[in-house]
């Protein structure tokens, strides 16, 4: 029940710009509406969607195997990592790092398994800014090609505490 009950008549139809605004915000749910599936099936930046559950230990676990079995050199403290074409690869977020630094082939496709040990942190691709979430307790998997060479630098965009501008990691593209 209300404080105060309703005039009779209270309800008057939108006129003018506001009227006008209505309008402009209900078409432009129309197009986000048919736009927003329409990127599912032909956009090219899609996510596999393909994820399992795996606890914290578990996954420093198959980082440290991932490592041991392809690390090829080291850099600023991080180890290099080269796995072969069409292979998983294991990327490994917690405050404030990246573990490890890879190094993949230009054009061969990998399965990139992006986890967290401590929180929610946001796994960012730059220059090409593309965007996944990287959540504890989940082994997100992304199909990775690269299609140009060079260095690119991953960094962290959700906010994870005193350290979160530190947080930026690298990938190696060769060709
Ligand atoms: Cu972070």
């Amino acid at each position: 029940m209300s404080i105060q009950t309703l005039q009779e008549g209270w309800f008057k139809a939108p006129v003018g710009a506001e009227r006008a605004w209505i309008g402009i915000a209900f078409a432009w749910c129309m197009v986000m509406t048919v736009a927003m599936p329409y990127w599912h099936f032909y956009g090219k930046q899609n996510a596999t969607g393909e994820s399992y559950r795996v606890t914290p230990i578990e996954y420093t676990q198959r980082v440290a195997k991932f490592i041991e079995t392809y690390q090829t050199g080291e850099i600023s403290g991080f180890p290099i990592v080269e796995p072969p074409p069409g292979a998983d690869a294991y990327l490994q977020a917690q405050m404030w790092k990246w573990t490890p630094v890879l190094k993949l082939k230009k054009g061969q496709s990998y399965r990139l398994h992006i986890s967290s040990l401590d929180l929610n942190h946001g796994f960012s691709i730059q220059p090409v800014n593309m965007s996944f979430q990287v959540l504890p307790g989940y082994d997100h998997v992304l199909t990775l090609t690269p299609t140009s060479a060079g260095e690119f630098s991953i960094v962290c965009n959700e906010f994870c505490g005193i350290g979160h501008h530190l947080m930026t990691g690298r990938i190696l593209v060769t060709e």
